[in-house]
């Protein structure tokens, strides 16, 4: 019942109903694509089928709203800001949303300030032709950012991201955050769609894709590529679909029909690089265990490597009689000798929130910002070492900064790990 009412109110946004003179033929191409998703909602059969869950109105409701916004974005040129190291959830998204939008005639730039550290999200990147920009601090100032009317966050809420503060300068409007970590402070969009109970960002935009709001063709293979990035980004953030719940596991079902089982085999093959080897050999030489916790303190790393962080969290976690990991180091960049610490956190423990975790461990800065958050089972801070940054070429002062950084972020993991006055360990 409720999804025909609510079928009828995406009928009303129907470009038949206002018309454009000026671009006909583009307003037919959307007004195609709107019709799809009533066919099956308006015979009352088949329903589940198209949005996984006869429940979930929300997905409905959502995919509607963004409908909503994407009309009255129409012919925009707009920025898609992932996190600075972006991962296969954020990247496959990212892709999903230019296609839809392109409907719309909106043009999309998917870009991210770091880099492609992880060898999977390279392969992911170059197998499938995947569209996005690396745009460093030096690539923005050769950027006219006033030809972009918005800017989109997926799977992150500016709070990873160095081109934020640019973007925002710029006077560019945020028109939508999509995202599923905890919600990091109020933001003012068009359209916000952040959902912390479901597991990946692709399940989101998987539920889109049912809707109606790009119906997925097998014969045109970016479309195959597209479901295949997806499919990758939710099984790497429900860890291979362990941590799945049923709308995830229904998202997955979906992209089958669609995604090649090949391709993703190709991606999964990526080997580590050995300079990541020897950062996850230095968290296994490092590591100390209390109370299931598995801290380790890897040094400095280069920016490139700055995956290599999340990789040896995974495997630290692995070990008997421990539930969560923690691995940090020194990220330097040679050319800008930006310096920030990075650290990751894994967790099998299910009553133990990261983003809480993270947010108690490291505070927030004289900003307000917090240092890190989380998500289900795996979070991540950064903070950046301003003043002390670079003259690591005197090597004292380089082993003196590290000792500093790593016994500071010890004591404040320990104090939470300790149990006499560890609010998390209580049960
Ligand atoms: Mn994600």
């Amino acid at each position: 019942m409720q999804l025909n009412s609510s079928f009828k109110q995406s009928e009303s946004f129907s470009l038949t109903k206002e018309p454009n003179p000026e671009e006909p033929e583009i307003d037919k191409e959307a007004e195609v694509t709107l019709t799809k998703p009533s066919l099956p909602a308006s015979t009352g059969e088949g329903v589940g089928i198209y949005i996984g869950q006869r429940n979930n109105s929300l997905a409905f409701q959502k995919s509607e709203e963004l409908q909503k916004t994407l009309l009255s974005h129409r012919h925009e040129r707009q920025l898609v800001i992932l996190q600075d190291f972006p991962d296969p959830d954020a990247l496959s998204c990212a892709w999903t949303y230019q296609l839809i939008a392109q409907q719309y005639d909106i043009k999309c730039e998917i870009i991210y300030a770091g880099t492609l550290s992880h060898q999977e999200n390279i392969a992911l990147v170059k197998l499938t032709g995947l569209p996005a920009q690396r745009w460093t601090p030096q690539t923005l100032k050769g950027k006219d950012l006033s030809s972009y009317q918005g800017f989109i966050l997926i799977d992150n809420q500016g709070t990873t991201s160095q081109l934020l503060s640019a973007v925002q300068q710029a006077g560019i409007p945020l028109v939508a955050v999509i995202d599923h970590h905890s919600l990091q402070s109020e933001l003012k969009a068009d359209f916000v769609d952040v959902r912390p109970y479901v597991r990946a960002t692709a399940t989101i935009f998987t539920q889109y894709l049912q809707s109606g709001l790009l119906g997925l063709d097998s014969s045109i293979s970016h479309h195959v590529k597209c479901a295949t990035a997806l499919m990758h980004g939710l099984r790497s953030d429900t860890n291979r679909l362990m941590q799945a719940q049923e709308e995830d596991f229904m998202a997955a079902a979906y992209l089958s029909r669609f995604y090649d089982a090949q391709l993703l085999n190709a991606i999964l093959q990526a080997n580590r690089s050995k300079r990541v080897m020897d950062v996850i050999e230095r968290s296994l030489k490092n590591r100390i265990v209390q109370n299931n916790f598995s801290i380790a303190g890897v040094g400095y790393l280069r920016y490139d490597d700055r995956d290599a962080i999340p990789q040896a969290a995974d495997f630290l976690v692995t070990e008997e009689n421990v539930h969560t990991a923690v691995v940090y180091g020194i990220v330097h960049d040679e050319d800008d000798e930006l310096e920030v610490v990075i650290g990751s956190l894994r967790t099998t423990k299910l009553t133990l929130d990261p983003d809480e975790f993270i947010k108690e461990a490291f505070g927030q800065d004289s900003t307000g910002r917090f240092f890190g958050g989380g998500r289900t089972g795996a979070g991540g801070f950064e903070i950046p070492m301003g003043f002390l940054s670079g003259g690591n070429e005197n090597s004292a002062y380089a082993r003196m900064k590290w000792e500093v950084f790593d016994a500071q972020i010890k004591q404040k993991l320990l104090r939470l790990v300790n149990p006499k006055d560890n609010p998390i360990q209580s049960e």
